[in-house]
């Protein structure tokens, strides 16, 4: 998305000017005046923002900070599985964007992942959630590397000692992160989204490792070192909080602090992207997953089981 020239279709990367990190920057406290009254109003106000060639990532926020949650507007999207978060489309935003509600059960956690080179925005619409924000690995394959340092560092609302209390108060999160260019590279794994651990279980706590748990060596065979993933910032999102991201500030993870109570969070991507990369939480080697939902517009998706999945169910 070009802040200028787009309205939004085209991914972070593909813009004629390079996008102004100034402009992602919240240094002036967000006035949050109207009230936005239910999601469907919401979400109409989004497609009016959208739809202009002008977006401006402040705008967006605050109108995701004007709405006030309220279950009854997006219970019938809040499908939970028992296993992982779920990703339940909302709207399908033109093709230029999309909105959707994710759902996570106690304990749930998302891989360290990026958003494909596309604008994420999050407000949290119940329960807790929390982000934890990291720098790219350094050994990021070469060609990756070369795109990253295209583009110069800038300070950015990474900076969050420019966060003032009022925009605490107000919701607006953004903890610490470099500023950083974008890549969008590729290398396929099939996964119905991405959460910490790809053998169900969700325990966040024992599943970071991306299953590499009994690795000793502090180099990998294929040449991803041990602890390359740097933490840089976490923040507990709270009921109508709002943040933002994009892999130009760099790579997180989401996680459900509960062990007892659910979380649900609304998400617009734009452009919407259907795969994008996590990261080994050890070795910081990526890899490309699809992206699923769970439901669109309020109905389950009909999952056609795979083999293996049939064979675990009639044991
Ligand atoms: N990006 C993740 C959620 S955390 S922003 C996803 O879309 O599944
Ligand atoms: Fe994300």
């Amino acid at each position: 998305m070009d802040i200028e020239n787009a309205n939004c279709k085209a991914k972070l990367s593909e813009c004629v000017h390079n996008f102004d990190l100034d402009q992602m920057c919240i240094e002036r406290p967000i006035k949050v005046d109207v009230q936005i009254t239910g999601l469907e109003r919401l979400v109409e106000e989004l497609h009016r923002v959208f739809s202009k060639n002008h977006v401006n990532i402040q705008e967006v926020q605050k109108l995701m900070l004007s709405y006030k949650s309220d279950p009854k507007d997006w219970r019938k999207y809040a499908k939970y599985d028992r296993f992982r978060y779920t990703r339940n489309l909302v709207d399908a935003g033109n093709g230029a964007f999309n909105i959707m509600v994710l759902c996570w059960g106690p304990g749930h956690a998302s891989a360290i992942h990026d958003h494909a080179d596309s604008h994420c925005f999050m407000k949290l619409l119940s329960g807790n959630l929390d982000e934890v924000r990291y720098d790219w690995p350094e050994n990021i394959e070469p060609e990756v590397m070369k795109k990253l340092k295209r583009k110069p560092t800038r300070r950015c609302c990474s900076e969050s000692e420019d966060l003032t209390e009022e925009m605490r108060r107000m919701g607006v999160k953004c903890p610490n992160g470099n500023c950083q260019s974008n890549v969008n590279d590729s290398c396929q794994t099939d996964s119905a989204n991405f959460d910490s651990c790809q053998n169900g279980n969700s325990d966040s706590d024992s599943c970071q490792n991306g299953g590499k748990i009994d690795q000793t060596n502090d180099e990998y065979a294929d040449g991803y070192d041990v602890q390359s993933m740097k933490e840089t910032g976490r923040t507990r999102l709270e009921v109508n909080d709002v943040c933002y991201i994009n892999d130009a500030l760099g790579l997180h993870r989401m996680e459900n602090p509960s062990h007892v109570d659910g979380a649900v969070s609304l998400h617009l991507y734009c452009p919407p992207f259907d795969s994008c990369r996590v990261f080994d939480a050890r070795t910081g080697k990526p890899t490309e997953v699809k992206v699923t939902f769970w439901s669109m517009f309020g109905k389950k998706i009909k999952r056609v089981m795979e083999a293996s999945e049939i064979a675990d169910s009639q044991q």
